[in-house]
């Protein structure tokens, strides 16, 4: 029988990417399937504070081993933001990266313009019966490059067009979906993930 997995997010570009990647070994299910569970509070402080609390709001509630991603782009000129805030850190995908450009306008130094996407991944299984605590696997994946004073490409989504690979000569926004998926954070994170949890759910 197919086994069935819960991914744990409400951004459709990471549904995309991450089903593109599993492939048709697994049913992949989302949150639209359950409209009277309310989307979890995302109040950790880390990476993987916020992928475990995500994949575990949704495994108690739906009683199916949930896969959750939490990531965002870290800049080190910056202090790392806006990390664990990307998805906040304005009103809209271009209004993040305006302010993203904004607040970079005075580091000309490529060498200075370092970043990373940082993508924690928790898998939850709920337990199957009260005495048994659930349980959770986590794994993180990253990808280093710098950040471009312009926009460059239509493909991925987010911070994608700002965030240049050199050894590609190309941001991520000008890689194929089997390219970015091959290299980034989250095809990183997906791929240590899977080795570990076909036997766990
Ligand atoms: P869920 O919490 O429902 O999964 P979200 O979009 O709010 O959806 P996060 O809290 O993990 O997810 O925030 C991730 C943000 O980081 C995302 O909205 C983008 O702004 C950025 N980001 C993450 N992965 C990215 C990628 O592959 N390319 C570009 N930007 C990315």
């Amino acid at each position: 029988m197919k086994k069935s997995l819960l991914l744990a997010t409400n951004n459709p570009n990471k549904v995309v990417e991450v089903k593109r990647m599993l492939g048709e070994r697994i049913e992949v299910v989302t949150p639209s399937s359950y409209p009277d569970i309310s989307e979890p509070v995302e109040d950790g402080s880390t990476f993987l504070e916020n992928a475990k609390l995500k994949a575990e709001h949704y495994a108690l509630r739906t009683g199916m081993p949930a896969l959750a991603d939490d990531s965002g782009l870290v800049i080190d000129s910056l202090g790392g933001a806006p990390g664990i805030y990307s998805a906040r850190y304005a009103e809209t995908p271009q209004a993040r990266i305006d302010r993203v450009l904004k607040e970079m306008s005075t580091i000309t130094n490529p060498a200075l313009r370092s970043a990373r996407f940082v993508c924690a991944m928790a898998l939850v299984i709920p337990s199957k019966t009260d005495s048994q605590a659930a349980s959770c696997i986590a794994v993180v994946g990253t990808v280093e490059g710098q950040i471009i004073d312009t926009m460059r490409g239509n493909s991925g989504f987010g911070y994608d067009p700002i965030f240049y690979l050199p050894s590609f000569n190309k941001t991520m926004a000008e890689l194929s979906m089997e390219e970015k998926n091959a290299i980034s954070h989250r095809g990183k994170a997906l791929a240590t993930m899977q080795l570990l949890m076909y036997s766990a759910i």
